[in-house]
């Protein structure tokens, strides 16, 4: 047998180099019958210096993507499909309905007279409103009418259901972190018999009693924050007066995170969002964090270079910046930028960095 001749040869020492190659190779092909395999052949792409990522850099363009999504409304009814979206695939994952490894992003489209059924899931999600203005979507109990730029949130197992009692088509942009929860393959859904729950609270409860400076007596114990729906009429006047300040970061302009009223953490475990407002001409410094990021423009126009790639946008363009890569603003129009990513998740974990 070859090891026993490496051995005899070599009073047990590896033999000459010819012969230990085919004897570790014999090895492993031996251990991996037995689900084995050798670390120190792995060790530095499992363990890496920097953190690797398969995430492109990619911007999809308002233009193509409302004609596309709004073509699919004569394919097939918000009924039918359970939830009309269109998947913005990250280019480097196509078929694994990702924007980045850990998040989904998608358009959803709800024509007038149109319900999404009531549903729930492990998975939470963030909306973003991009066009349209009065569809409704109804999480735990509380209907929230929603205009464009308002931050609606859906949280883990939380009951909801869209409807468009509108003249208009509402599009918004969906972030769920159910990449993340199937990393973990820890994923529930179900559905519910009717397709439109009942409400129990009245409309703009959650921000009216949690989003004002005060908090009722008694205790919010969740993980999540009690506001479904911060609306843009609130958060927008924010960031311009902190722009109008002077209170503007160098790499992230006159920036706020949506916060949890109750903790001043962030809205999710799973997923943070901020807002920012850029003066024109800002050429922002460079930054990275292991956090890879769906922005939205909201406002403006101009362009963010990711690892010397530009990426163009105007209103509604949506991009992804990677995981550290390095990224920078740069605003020809004064803009507004909408970001989402999973900051939280990676803090909590402790595995967070930037720089
Ligand atoms: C979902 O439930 C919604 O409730 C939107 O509106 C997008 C993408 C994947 C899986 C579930 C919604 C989704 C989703």
């Amino acid at each position: 047998m070859a090891v026993a001749t490496a051995k005899k040869t070599n009073n047990g020492k590896p033999g000459p180099k010819h012969n230990i190659e085919a004897i570790r190779e014999a090895y492993y092909e031996r251990i991996a019958k037995r689900d084995m395999a050798p670390l120190w052949k792995v060790m530095n792409s499992v363990v890496t210096k920097e953190p690797v990522t398969r995430c492109q850099p990619v911007v999809w363009h308002y233009n193509d993507v409302k004609s596309l999504v709004m073509e699919s409304g004569g394919l097939i009814t918000a009924e039918e499909a359970k939830r009309r979206v269109l998947i913005l695939e990250n280019p480097a994952l196509h078929g694994e309905s990702k924007a980045t490894n850990t998040l989904f992003a998608g358009i959803q489209m709800i024509l007038p007279g149109e319900v999404a059924p009531a549903h729930r899931h492990v998975a939470a999600a963030i909306r973003f409103v991009l066009d349209g203005e009065g569809a409704y979507t109804a999480v735990d109990g509380e209907k929230a009418y929603m205009s464009p730029g308002d931050f609606v949130i859906t949280a883990n197992w939380a009951p909801h259901d869209h409807g468009n009692t509108s003249k208009k088509p509402m599009l918004w942009l969906d972030v769920l972190d159910f990449p993340a929860v199937n990393f973990f393959e820890a994923s529930f859904a179900e559905s519910f018999d009717e397709p439109t729950l009942e409400t129990t609270r009245q409309n703009g409860d959650s921000l009216s009693l949690y989003g004002s400076g005060v908090l009722p007596d008694g205790a919010w114990d969740k993980s999540y924050t009690p506001v479904i729906n911060y609306t843009y009429a609130r958060t927008r006047p924010i960031v311009e007066r902190m722009m109008a300040a002077g209170d503007i970061d160098k790499r992230h302009g006159a920036r706020v995170h949506y916060a949890n009223p109750v903790t001043g953490g962030p809205v999710l475990p799973t997923m943070g969002a901020w807002l920012a407002m850029f003066p024109k001409g800002f050429k922002g410094e460079r930054y990275r964090a292991t956090d890879g990021t769906i922005f939205v423009c909201v406002e403006g126009q101009g362009s963010t270079t990711v690892d010397g790639k530009a990426l163009e946008w105007g209103p509604n363009d949506v991009f992804v910046v990677p995981p550290w890569k390095h990224y920078s603003h740069n605003v020809a129009k004064e803009s507004i930028l909408f970001s989402i990513s999973d900051r939280p998740a990676q803090k909590a974990l402790g595995i967070w960095r930037e720089g």
